[in-house]
C-alpha cells in the first residue's frame, strides 16, 4: 500500500534538488514582484527596509528582503492581500491561539494548486486513487478539513466530510464506509481510539491502513503508541494557515523520517529565533517559509515560530526535509530555569507504562516561584492503588530527562479533557 511504485509522481516530484532549485529560483523572482507590485503593506514593508525586487536574482538574495511575522498580518491584515477582494474565492483563518485571527484568501488558481500539494501529499503519505479518505480535522475557517477534501478528490478518493467532532458517529462512519485512510490530529484520533475501546471495538481491528496527522506537534513516542493501537501507519503533515494550510510539508509513508517541503511552491529557510540570522543546513532553529506560487495571499519570509531543521530530502531526494517540529517557540515553558517543550513532555509521559498519552502541564505562581503541574491520566486497565507510583516515575523522568522540577498529578481515565482539534497542552495560570 506504500510502494511508491503504484503511486505515479508529478513529474516535479522525480527530480534533482538542482531542478527544484531552480524552478524555485524563477518562481521567486515572480513571487517578490507580485507582492511588491500588489500587495501595499508588503511593499511598504521593502521600502522601509531599504530591499526591491531588483535586488533578487537568485534563491541567495533572499536574506536581502525582510521578515514578515504574524503581527505585521495583524497590523494591516487586508495589505497584505495582492489581488482585489472580487478575485478571491474563498477565505479561511488561522486559528488565533495566542490572539487574533488572521485572514487569508485564495484565488481559484491557489485552490488548486492547494488541492494539487494535498493530493501529493497524501500519495506520499501511502494514500491512492479509489480509496476512501475519512476527514476528521474541522471544516470551516480552519484549512484542515476543506484542505484535506479538495486534496482527496483531487487524487481520486471518496472524501468523507465528516469534520471534527461526535465521536460516536465518527466511529460508526468508519465501520459503515470503510475508509483505508483518516486525517485528524493525533490527539483527535487518540480520543477515537479511546471511544472505541468503551464500545467495546478494537482500534486495530477497523479498515484504516494510513493515517495522516498534522496540526500539532506530536512525538515519535505518539507515533508507536499509535501504529501500534490501530495497526496503521501513522505520518506527519504539516501546514499554516498564513503559508497555506496543510500541505506545506509532507512525511512520506515508505520512510517516516521527517517532512518533504514542497519547495518547488514553498522555499525555506531555518533562521536563528533570537537574532533572525539564517542557520545552516542542519541546525534547529525557526522555520522560515516564502510562497513562490500564491497569488492572493504570498508571504515573503514568514517567521512561522515553528522549530525545526533541515535535512535534504529521501525519498523525494528533490525537495528538502525537515525534522518533526518540536513545538513553537512561544510553547516553551521556563520553569525555574529549565525550559521545556510540550512534546519533551508527552515523550516522558509515554514512558511510563501505565499512563495514558493524554496530559495537561498547568503553570501556576503561588508565591513568587513557578510551578509546574502535569495532570495525567491511568490507562484503564491500571489499579487505583498504582497512581502514587506511576506519578512517582514520571516526576523522576521529568527531572532526569529535562531538569524539570513538576509535581505530577494522575487521574483516572478520561479525567484529562478530550479536544476534536487541536489538543490544549498548557495552561498557563500566572
Ligand atoms: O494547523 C494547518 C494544518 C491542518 C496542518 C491540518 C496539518 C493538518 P493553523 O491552524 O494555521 O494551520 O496552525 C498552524 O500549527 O504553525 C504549527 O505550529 C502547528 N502545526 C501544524 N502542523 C503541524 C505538525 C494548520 N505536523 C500551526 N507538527 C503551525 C507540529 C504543527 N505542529
Amino acid at each position: 500500500m506504500t510502494d511508491t511504485a503504484s503511486a505515479v509522481l508529478d513529474p516535479i516530484e522525480t527530480a534533482s534538488a538542482d531542478e527544484v532549485a531552480a524552478l524555485a529560483e524563477e518562481r521567486l523572482r515572480w513571487s517578490v514582484r507580485h507582492a511588491y507590485s500588489s500587495a501595499p503593506a508588503t511593499r511598504a514593508a521593502f521600502d522601509a527596509a531599504g530591499a526591491h525586487p531588483d535586488d533578487i536574482s537568485g534563491l541567495a538574495d533572499l536574506a536581502k528582503l525582510p521578515f514578515t511575522t504574524k503581527a505585521d498580518l495583524r497590523a494591516d491584515n487586508w495589505g497584505r492581500f495582492a489581488v482585489p477582494r472580487e478575485k478571491l474565492a474563498r477565505i479561511h483563518a488561522s486559528s488565533g491561539t495566542t490572539g487574533l485571527a488572521t485572514v487569508v484568501g485564495y484565488t481559484l488558481d491557489d485552490i488548486d494548486t492547494w488541492a494539487g500539494l494535498m493530493a501529493r501529499s497524501i500519495r506520499a503519505a501511502g494514500g491512492r486513487p479509489g480509496q476512501t479518505i475519512h476527514i476528521a480535522y474541522g471544516y470551516g475557517l480552519f484549512t484542515g478539513g476543506l484542505g484535506a477534501h479538495y486534496g482527496a478528490e483531487k487524487l481520486g478518493c471518496t472524501a468523507v466530510p465528516v469534520s471534527s467532532g461526535l465521536t460516536e458517529r465518527q466511529i460508526k462512519l468508519i465501520g459503515d464506509l470503510q475508509p483505508q485512510v483518516i486525517m485528524v490530529t493525533p490527539s483527535y484520533l487518540l480520543a477515537i481510539g479511546d471511544e472505541m475501546e468503551r464500545m467495546g471495538i478494537d482500534p486495530a481491528s477497523t479498515s484504516l491502513q494510513v493515517g495522516i496527522l498534522g496540526a500539532e506537534p506530536w512525538t515519535e513516542a505518539m507515533r508507536a503508541e499509535i501504529e501500534a493501537r490501530f495497526g496503521m501507519a501513522a505520518v506527519d503533515i504539516y501546514g499554516l494557515s498564513e503559508v497555506m494550510g496543510p500541505g506545506v510539508a509532507q512525511e512520506c509513508g515508505e520512510t517516516k523520517d521527517g517532512l518533504h517541503i514542497w519547495a518547488d511552491h514553498f522555499w525555506p529557510e531555518i533562521v536563528d529565533p533570537q537574532t533572525g540570522d539564517p542557520l545552516p543546513e542542519g541546525e534547529r532553529g525557526e522555520l522560515v517559509l516564502t510562497s513562490l506560487t500564491k497569488q492572493a495571499f504570498p508571504v515573503i519570509r514568514y517567521r512561522t515560530g515553528d522549530l525545526t531543521r533541515l535535512l535534504p530530502g529521501t525519498a523525494r531526494p528533490g525537495f528538502p526535509r525537515i525534522e518533526r517540529i518540536t513545538g513553537r517557540a512561544d510553547d516553551m515553558m521556563i520553569v525555574r530555569g529549565a525550559n521545556a517543550y510540550p512534546s519533551q513532555v508527552e515523550q516522558m509521559v509515554l514512558r511510563v507504562p501505565g499512563l495514558s498519552p493524554h496530559f495537561l502541564c498547568v503553570l501556576t505562581r503561588p508565591e513568587r516561584l513557578d510551578v509546574l503541574t502535569v495532570r495525567t491520566e491511568a490507562r484503564p486497565d491500571v489499579e487505583r492503588a498504582r497512581y502514587g507510583e506511576l506519578a512517582g516515575q514520571l516526576e523522576r523522568l521529568l527531572l532526569a530527562e529535562l531538569g524539570l522540577g513538576a509535581q505530577v498529578e494522575v487521574g483516572e481515565p478520561g479525567a484529562i479533557e478530550r479536544s476534536v482539534g487541536k489538543a490544549k497542552r498548557v495552561l498557563d495560570l500566572r
